[in-house]
């Protein structure tokens, strides 16, 4: 394994963060060429705002992981939340987990969002303690874990490095330990995909996004955000060992999913 370092934050980066509140997400908002999608910056200052208004659900699906969490964490063990981004997941396990000795460790390769994760880390100072480290999740040793959440992150690594991922997470989990997933799915059928694309397009414009920011977004991110079926992911979970893999919400097209190690 590499050796990882925790994030640290420059003082002039704590201040500059503190004053800045909630952005709105304006990235798409003017014709431009468009260009990959990729976490910088620009990303990581209207992350909340983003998220909320492009995820159905998403203030729920966090608070219920959190919920999970604290229903699956075992005593003296690892939470491990992939991709954490700003560490929304984190924070809510940390609200809800009340065994003794667990330790969050939030991972993402983004360093403008693990250095923003580490100021709301620090700004709320949770009862269970949060490690955030910048580093690629195909490089972190999963060890010792109860549970580990990955919301909304396994769409964005290319499908065919997906398989080792889940397996590595098998065995990192303790028995009777658990994998939170959401993803983005697509559907089975043309007719009935884009039926779910067009409900959760049309769920974008109701939130204040224009034509030329939903089209722009999703060429944006088209070679980026690789999307499966739901049986697909569950083939997978249920191959490497699984025990029962639990879909407990679904709005248009994501969902969350609970995998169970027996
Ligand atoms: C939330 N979970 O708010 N290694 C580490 N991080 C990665 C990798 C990788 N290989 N690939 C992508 N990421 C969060 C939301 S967002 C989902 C997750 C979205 C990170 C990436 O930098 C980004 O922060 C996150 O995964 C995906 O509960 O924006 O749709």
């Amino acid at each position: 394994m590499l050796e990882i370092a925790q994030v640290e934050l420059p003082d002039i980066l704590i201040k500059k963060l503190g004053n800045m509140q909630d952005v709105k997400d304006t990235i798409y908002s003017k014709p431009q060429q468009v260009a990959e999608f990729r976490f910088d910056q620009s990303v990581a200052e209207v992350f909340p705002d983003m998220i909320q208004r492009s995820v159905p659900g998403y203030s729920t699906i966090v608070d219920t992981i959190g919920q999970i969490c604290g229903r699956y964490a075992q005593p003296n063990t690892h939470i491990y939340d992939l991709g954490c981004s700003l560490g929304a997941a984190s924070l809510a396990a940390s609200k809800y987990i009340d065994k003794d000795d667990c330790h969050i460790i939030a991972i993402d390769n983004s360093a403008a969002m693990a250095q923003r994760c580490e100021l709301h880390v620090q700004a709320y100072k949770a009862a269970t303690p949060i490690k955030v480290i910048c580093d690629d999740i195909q490089n972190i040793n999963i060890e010792n874990a109860s549970c580990v959440v990955m919301n909304f992150t396994l769409q964005f690594i290319p499908p065919a490095q997906r398989i080792e991922i889940i397996k590595k997470i098998h065995a990192g989990l303790n028995s009777g330990g658990v994998l939170l997933l959401s993803e983005k799915l697509s559907h089975d059928t043309e007719q009935g995909n884009e039926l779910l694309i067009d409900l959760h397009h049309e769920f974008k414009r109701r939130n204040g996004y224009s034509e030329l920011e939903i089209s722009q977004k999703r060429s944006a991110l088209e070679d980026v955000m690789r999307t499966e079926t739901f049986e697909q992911h569950k083939n997978r979970l249920l191959q490497v060992g699984f025990s029962d893999v639990v879909r407990w919400f679904t709005c248009f097209n994501f969902a969350s999913i609970v995998a169970i190690k027996g």
